[in-house]
């Protein structure tokens, strides 16, 4: 087994005993029943997914320390990492309602599961609740336990908002499809996954490590570049990623979604072109699907993410190499190799 399938194994690990605390906590008159619900939520939502977050949490924390953590430093990034993968679970238990999508993880969507519906809503909350439950059990006692929650209260405000305009410019979309520029894209992403996906896990390492956040400036630039490029992977994937290995079925032209693929094509398309982008984007019908779909491929958009993707990867890199900090260039790099050419 290697390192970070060591570090995987015992990170998940972890995660039965934080539920079993969840669902045994003496403040909660638990029914049977309410524990079987509550198992069954967290069981379908928290652990399946790739874990980059939470394992994030882990690998910064041990680069700061430039040694293997001990046992109980160990344990603390794992529980900060699990609360960044309960957020996640949330903040997707909820985008898919949302989006209306179909599967997640290789599976149908919480929402869309018999007996659940919008009640997925109110689980969704509950997930929420449960990371502030965690906090509080583990780090109440720190000296950053304020910190940590004015940091999570923060991200998660800013991810919020980041929804909001990611919806909001869905509907003016509706009405006029120019709307749909680089520079609005960047608000929507910037607000809706870089903060959350990239600037949490490390923010998170540093608190636990000890360190000032107001100290590292110049990386949350490079970490929210990050998940820019991140999002536009993720919306690359929607349409042409493998459905089977990304584990989600694309909902994005039918939804109407300011993605990165339409902004491209936007730009490049002659008004023959773009015309037909009006008549069938956003249009939940099989075959107007297929025809934005046929225009992206005449349009090679492919071609053009690739070139994105090689150019992102070689900016990121010589910024990463612009800091001064060895140990803060072995963070960022680890982050970067993980998600290059990613195809889930
Ligand atoms: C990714 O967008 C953004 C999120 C999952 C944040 C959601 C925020 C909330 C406040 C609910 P996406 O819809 O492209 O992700 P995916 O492709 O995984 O559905
Ligand atoms: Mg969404
Ligand atoms: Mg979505
Ligand atoms: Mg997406």
């Amino acid at each position: 087994m290697d390192e970070l399938d060591e570090t995987r194994s015992r990170f998940l690990a972890l995660y039965d005993h934080l539920k079993h605390e969840l669902m045994h906590d003496a403040d909660i008159e638990f029914t049977e029943e309410m524990r079987l619900r509550v198992e069954e939520i967290l069981d379908y939502n928290v652990p399946r997914g790739k874990l980059n977050r939470g394992l994030a949490v882990i690998e910064t924390s041990k680069a700061l320390k430039g040694d293997e953590l001990s046992e109980e430093e160990f344990y603390l990034a794992s529980v900060l990492g699990w609360c960044l993968e309960w957020l996640q679970a949330c903040l997707l238990v909820l985008d898919d309602i949302m989006d209306n999508s179909q599967t997640r993880r290789g599976r149908i969507c919480w929402y869309r599961r018999p007996k659940v519906g919008l009640n997925a809503i109110n689980h969704g909350i509950l997930l929420k609740t449960h990371t502030h439950r965690i906090f509080r059990r583990y780090f109440r006692e720190k000296p950053y336990y304020l910190e940590l929650t004015e940091l999570c209260d923060e991200v998660g405000y800013q991810t919020s908002l980041g929804q909001m305009l990611d919806l909001v410019i869905t509907h003016e979309g509706k009405n006029d499809l120019s709307k749909y520029t680089m520079q609005v894209y960047r608000r929507i992403v910037i607000y809706k996954t870089s903060y959350y996906s990239f600037y949490l896990p490390v923010a998170c390492a540093l608190l636990l490590s000890g360190e000032e956040l107001e100290k590292y400036n110049g990386i949350k630039e490079i970490l929210i570049e990050m998940g820019v490029y991140f999002q536009v992977q993720d919306d690359y994937l929607d349409c042409f990623g493998d459905p089977e290995v990304a584990g989600k079925i694309g909902t994005d032209i039918e939804d109407y979604k300011c993605s990165w693929l339409i902004i491209q094509a936007l730009e490049l398309a002659d008004d023959d072109k773009k015309q037909i982008l009006y008549e069938n984007y956003g249009k939940s019908d099989p075959i107007s699907v297929k025809k934005v779909k046929s225009l992206y491929q005449e349009l090679d958009i492919q071609g053009i993410f690739s070139k994105y993707e090689a150019e992102s990867y070689e900016k990121l890199l010589s910024a990463i190499e612009a800091q001064s900090s060895s140990v803060m260039k072995e963070i960022l790099k680890a982050l970067l190799e993980k998600i290059y050419q990613r195809k889930k």
